[in-house]
């Protein structure tokens, strides 16, 4: 049965009161703070004001949460064209934090935060890390990159808020990040699923089993990852994995957080507006139903986003959660509408390989998508290592083991691919976010 909705049970930081706000006093606080923020971007923002005056809009057409949909959207090429700061809504003697990602193409692009906006995603990143069940007196091992990207000043920021003990010790060097959490007794990990599972391999290669060590956490995102990954970084290391979901040009991490029923993280509502949409049309999709994540940001000053268009694919859930949060929960990230392949007419998303990968015994969570055409036609060739054991194995198991693989990926896929087994440790390890795709056609 789930339970009702009601105060946070007793334990959570004073801060997570705002995720168990009774329903009609959270609707009430998003109109009224998107109101604001559609008031300051049409004031401060000339493209935006260009666009709702195109429209015949004022702030005023904003009367109810739904009348979003009224409103324009804003792209990442919005970000593009006015490099660097030309979508601030604050000057910049107000701005006391500058990020920036880099995409991967053409110029990066610039976010800015005030004063109140880094107390603001502060808060977010604490209430995410309590949602999980950390605490003063964790010890927080903090492998997000530190610097433009968002992930470790988000991370390191909200932790310290909590009352937890971080160690700022940002992405690489896996050896000293494996002594560190040995040594200092480190309870929760910040950083990558793909980046985690570099880290359990490499312990493992030191003599050090994770699963006696008194790590118990990883808060986990920065990049898309399938519910076969969790369960494989679970049983690997005895940690609990929870998804966490964020983005530079609305926050960095902290947009959503997982709570200990790992149903998809919860967005925090009262900072950040969710919509779905058709990815092609833009049309709102049915209650329920998957489409590329809409947000705005209902609390940001420096630089107010509008209806951006994440390109992430999602659902958002208004079904309740055991736990008893109000907010509405997101379905796990496994894919962008930019990530799509399209070999030899059929579209295929990584995360579809890699939950048909992990499906099968005897294959390790590494992986390598290679797309390349020859005399005109599309080719897929899926590189994955396998276990140690397999590799040493008689060529009878070995190709056993790849027809298996190839069927697998057809029966997900309806592609059927060249699949390669390869050793234990032959593909590059990432640091943070791992690109799994290598797609020659392009060069
Ligand atoms: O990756 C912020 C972040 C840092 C999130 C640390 C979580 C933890 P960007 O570099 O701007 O910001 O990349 C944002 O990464 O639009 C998604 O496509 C993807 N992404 C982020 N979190 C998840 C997740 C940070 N949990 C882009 N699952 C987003 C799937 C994710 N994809």
């Amino acid at each position: 049965m789930m339970k009702q909705h009601g105060p946070p049970p007793s334990g959570f930081h004073p801060a997570s009161a705002m995720d168990f706000l009774p329903l009609a006093q959270l609707r009430d606080l998003q109109l009224k703070r998107m109101q604001a923020i559609v008031s300051r971007a049409y004031e401060h923002v000339t493209l935006f004001r260009q666009r709702m005056k195109e429209r015949d809009l004022t702030p005023a057409s904003v009367q109810t949460l739904d009348d979003v949909r009224l409103l324009p959207f804003t792209e990442k090429n919005d970000l593009r064209a006015t490099y660097p700061f030309g979508l601030f809504a604050s000057p910049m003697t107000e701005i006391v934090r500058l990020h920036a990602s880099s995409g991967t193409t053409g110029k990066p692009i610039v976010v800015a935060y005030t004063q109140e906006d880094l107390d603001a995603w502060t808060n977010a990143m604490l209430r995410a890390l309590a949602a999980c069940g950390l605490h003063k007196g964790d010890i927080v091992q903090n492998a997000y990159g530190y610097g433009l990207f968002t992930g470790g000043l988000g991370a390191h920021y909200g932790a310290e808020a909590l009352g937890a003990t971080v160690i700022p010790i940002s992405g690489g060097n896996t050896d000293r990040q494996i002594m560190v959490m040995k040594d200092f007794g480190v309870t929760a990990i910040c950083c990558t699923p793909s980046y985690f599972l570099h880290l359990i391999e490499r312990a493992g290669e030191l003599g050090v089993n994770m699963k006696n060590l008194p790590l118990r956490a990883g808060i986990l995102g920065a990049e898309p990852w399938t519910e076969a990954m969790r369960q494989r970084i679970e049983a690997e290391s005895a940690i609990k994995a929870y998804d966490i979901y964020g983005l530079s040009e609305i926050v960095g991490p902290g947009v959503a957080m997982e709570c200990p029923h790992q149903s998809g993280p919860h967005i925090f509502e009262d900072l950040f507006y969710p919509e779905v949409v058709d990815p092609k049309t833009g049309a709102p999709a049915p209650d329920e139903a998957e489409g590329e994540l809409v947000l705005t940001t209902l609390a940001k000053r420096a630089m107010p986003m509008i209806r951006y268009r994440t390109h992430d694919i999602t659902a958002v859930t208004s079904e309740t959660c055991a736990c008893g949060r109000t907010l509405r929960r997101i379905k796990r990230i496994s894919r962008r509408s930019d990530d799509m392949l399209i070999i030899r007419g059929i579209n295929l998303y990584p995360s579809q390989i890699e939950a048909a990968l992990l499906a099968v015994e005897g294959t390790l969570p590494h992986y390598q998508i290679i797309v390349d055409r020859e005399k005109g036609l599309d080719t897929l060739e899926v590189q994955v290592e396998v276990t140690a054991e397999f590799f040493s194995d008689t060529v009878g198991a070995m190709e056993g083991l790849q027809a298996k693989l190839v069927h697998s990926i057809e029966t997900v896929t309806g592609l059927r691919p060249q699949v390669r087994l390869v050793a234990p440790r032959t593909l590059q390890r990432s640091e943070g976010k791992a690109k799994r795709v290598q797609d020659k056609r392009k060069l």
